[in-house]
């Protein structure tokens, strides 16, 4: 199909220029992936028509009998994949299900409780610039300054202290399994909710890579694009559907309404309007290659991928929060290499190397600045790159780190760069 190319040359133009981009750098960013043939085709397709207000059965336009089946198939997939009772795969983004989950478990005003945004949280937990920290009281705990990890005796003592009404746990720079047994422990001494958000690790959890929190957490999050390598969007579940605690009764017949039936109204019409039926029937897509064997191979890689990066790493001296990964996670302190988070990036960007700045726990650099840098290995696994390719990457990055305005090294790494990627093509077909 050149139908864009002949109409719009201009974004055609655009569009190819991205192509080559995604095929001719190496992506680094441990929130991106490389969507599948199949789950790009279902994300372009018509099903961006549609209006589809309300859920598959009961929407409030006519001619929804295919998108209902798509949602249907999204819905029931993504409960296998995560053995949840309860699943909503219509929030827009990992931001608007956090949304939807904070406001119907809570009221505006309500103590919140979760991971530091500097400490490997995310903006939705609770930052004061966000809709999270806006409309309810924050109280955030740290990890330790030492090994990196969550510190359960003062996640304990905080809770105790300020009562929360839910805990929040989960992050988005946290290389280490999140601990959702140690959560639910301290939840259940103050009677708090128990939210995970997953959306970092929630493939390596589909397939058994990383405990799961069902069993722990009363409500889950989740995005769909990370690990799980399906189209841009968000998802909520629950391991077990409840009766709502707050006696919200069902306006006919009086009946107490269960939590799942609050938390699809306050995704449509509390948050949100018309689905995205295009970005959920390819939800679906994904979450049929997810449920595939292979894919199971393919997050286990991740994970010996980061895993061989971040021992590189180590043996070059370079100081990773944490001292390591679980997960695909490598959170770099470059205090150490004397650079900033924001130099590194640029030069790294210049060599065709992807990666972001982060900040890491007690920076003292600002968000724009940082001491660090977050590497993932999700999208490159996806390529095909296993651990001998991981070494190159770590050579390569460091060659970077401690020479980062030496152009004939910029140009040298970024050699080596595109002869990795052509090794390992990317999206051929949708070059013409
Ligand atoms: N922006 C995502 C990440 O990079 O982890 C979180 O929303």
């Amino acid at each position: 199909m050149n139908y864009l190319k002949d109409a719009d040359p201009e974004l055609y133009n655009i569009l190819m220029r991205e192509v080559v981009r995604e095929k001719a750098t190496l992506e680094l960013i441990a929130s991106e992936n490389f969507v599948s043939y199949p789950v790009l085709e279902m994300a372009g397709g018509v099903m961006t028509n549609k209006y589809a207000e309300g859920y598959p059965g009961r929407r409030y336009y006519g001619g929804c009998e295919h998108v209902d089946e798509a949602e249907n198939l999204a819905r029931d997939r993504a409960k296998k994949l995560f053995n949840a009772e309860y699943v909503n795969v219509q929030p827009h983004s990992g931001s608007q299900a956090n949304m939807a989950v904070l406001l119907t478990f809570l009221k505006t005003g309500d103590l919140i409780m979760g991971l530091d945004l500097a400490h490997g949280g995310h903006l939705t937990h609770g930052s004061p610039v966000n809709f999270s920290g806006k409309l309810f009281n924050v109280v955030s705990y740290q990890v330790d300054r030492k090994t990196g990890r969550v510190i359960f005796d003062e996640v304990r003592k905080l809770a105790k202290e300020h009562r929360p009404k839910l805990i929040i746990c989960g992050g988005s720079a946290y290389p280490r399994f999140i601990e959702f047994q140690d959560f639910k422990n301290i939840a259940d001494e103050i009677g708090a909710f128990l939210m995970a958000d997953i959306a970092h690790p929630a493939g390596l959890i589909a397939t058994g890579l990383h405990p799961s929190p069902m069993p722990f957490c009363d409500v889950v999050t989740t995005t769909t694009h990370k690990t799980l390598r399906g189209p841009r969007g968000g998802m909520i579940m629950m391991g077990k559907d409840m009766e709502n605690p707050f006696g919200v009764v069902a306006p006919k017949s009086g009946r107490v309404k269960n939590m799942s039936e609050l938390i699809d109204s306050m995704v449509m019409p509390g948050i949100q309007g018309g689905p995205l039926m295009h970005i959920i029937a390819a939800k679906a897509v994904a979450f049929g290659e997810a449920l595939q064997p292979s894919f199971k191979v393919y997050t286990n890689q991740i994970v010996k991928n980061a895993q061989a990066l971040a021992d590189a790493f180590l043996k070059k001296d370079y100081h990773l929060v944490s001292g390591g990964t679980d997960t695909h996670v490598i959170l770099i302190d470059l205090t150490n290499k004397g650079i900033t988070g924001k130099a590194a990036e640029l030069a790294l960007e210049k060599a065709g190397i992807t990666v972001n700045k982060n900040m890491v726990p007690f920076d003292e650099r600002s968000p724009f600045v940082t001491s660090g840098i977050r590497i993932g290995t999700p999208a490159v696994t996806t390529r095909g790159l296993k651990e001998e390719q991981m070494l190159i990457i770590c050579d390569l990055i460091d060659q970077i780190i401690v020479d980062p305005e030496n152009d004939n090294i910029i140009n040298h790494v970024n050699a080596t760069v595109k002869e990795l990627c052509y090794s390992f093509p990317l999206y051929d077909d949708l070059l013409n």
